[in-house]
């Protein structure tokens, strides 16, 4: 059965402009989802919103639109640990995708191994509780145990102020940590703060942890153009260029004040990343070396 999309849900947005930024040549979309369609991926009966269908042909299209060569498709929460919708988006792009999946202590490694034969790379560890219930952290380290084995990495999704708590547990896991939206903070309180500061010297004290510098949509203040978001995002870059990933964010789950248009969000990356040696990293080294090693 086709389940209706939250009332308040925003559609992504239905024709986004051809960026005037030229992306490199391979240049890869890092973090974006697909939801359903349903009926064909139901989404899950835990999840804590329900989306509009967003499903691998639109995700695919808006690749060869804004001129991306490859996508990396992060298992979204509407679907819970039922991965099979990202790992079939996976398999559909053949080379061009990989994925991350949500996996609890139930897989098996058969499992594993399907899932790496799809394409995944990487284990999601999700703290934000507006998205999912807790899991106990040692239920994470079992899990980190598991998949460390096949190479994967941990991308981790946390609210700023959660960081201070979570430091310990981040430090202890045994591969690369991917965190998402530079750990979402508070942009108003400027790069000073010490908590944006604290983030850096967490990157700069551990070499294993690398920041997607994304979602300058969900993390400003003042809305597009985003220029609230740039500088943190350019300290970042500048800080770790062999550390970051960039992508869309794709079909923007759960924005409420506004719908991004993808074409403007691609040219928001020369402000971050100003010279041609950044973008290159940012948008083709990176992930490649990442993902596709
Ligand atoms: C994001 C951000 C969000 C949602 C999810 O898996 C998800 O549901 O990641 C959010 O609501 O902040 O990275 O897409």
């Amino acid at each position: 059965m086709t389940q209706p999309m939250d009332p308040d849900w925003l559609v992504f947005h239905p024709a986004p402009k051809k960026p005037d930024f030229q992306l490199p040549p391979g240049a890869v979309d890092a973090h974006c989802h697909v939801f359903g369609p349903s009926p064909e991926f139901p989404f899950a009966p835990e999840r804590k919103y329900t989306p509009c269908n967003a499903g691998k042909d639109h995700l695919f299209a808006l690749r060869d639109h804004l001129g991306f060569a490859r996508n990396v498709i992060v298992q979204a929460t509407c679907h819970g640990r039922d991965n099979r919708a990202m790992m079939d988006a996976c398999r559909a792009a053949g080379d061009l995708a990989r994925g991350v999946a949500s996996v609890g202590t139930e897989v098996t490694d058969a499992e594993l191994v399907e899932m790496h034969e799809a394409g995944v790379r990487g284990v999601r560890f999700n703290f934000v509780k507006r998205l999912v219930d807790a899991t106990p952290k040692q239920v994470f380290m079992g899990i980190a145990e598991r998949i460390v084995k096949l190479g994967w990495h941990i991308v981790v999704y946390f609210e700023a102020a959660d960081l201070e708590e979570l430091v310990p547990f981040l430090e202890s896991l045994p591969t690369t940590i991917v965190v998402d939206h530079m750990g979402r903070p508070d942009v108003t309180k400027g790069t000073s703060h010490p908590d944006f500061q604290r983030f850096l010297q967490i990157m700069q004290d551990n070499s294993n942890i690398w920041s997607k510098v994304t979602c300058p949509e969900r993390l400003s203040a003042e809305g597009p153009p985003y220029a609230d978001v740039v500088p943190f995002a350019a300290e970042v870059v500048r800080h770790f260029p062999d550390r970051v990933l960039w992508g869309t964010d794709w079909p923007h789950p759960n924005m409420k004040s506004h719908m991004p248009d993808d074409g403007a969000l691609v040219d928001w990356i020369p402000l971050i990343a100003p010279t041609p040696e950044l973008q290159h990293k940012l948008l083709v080294e990176n992930p490649m070396r990442l993902y596709w090693t």
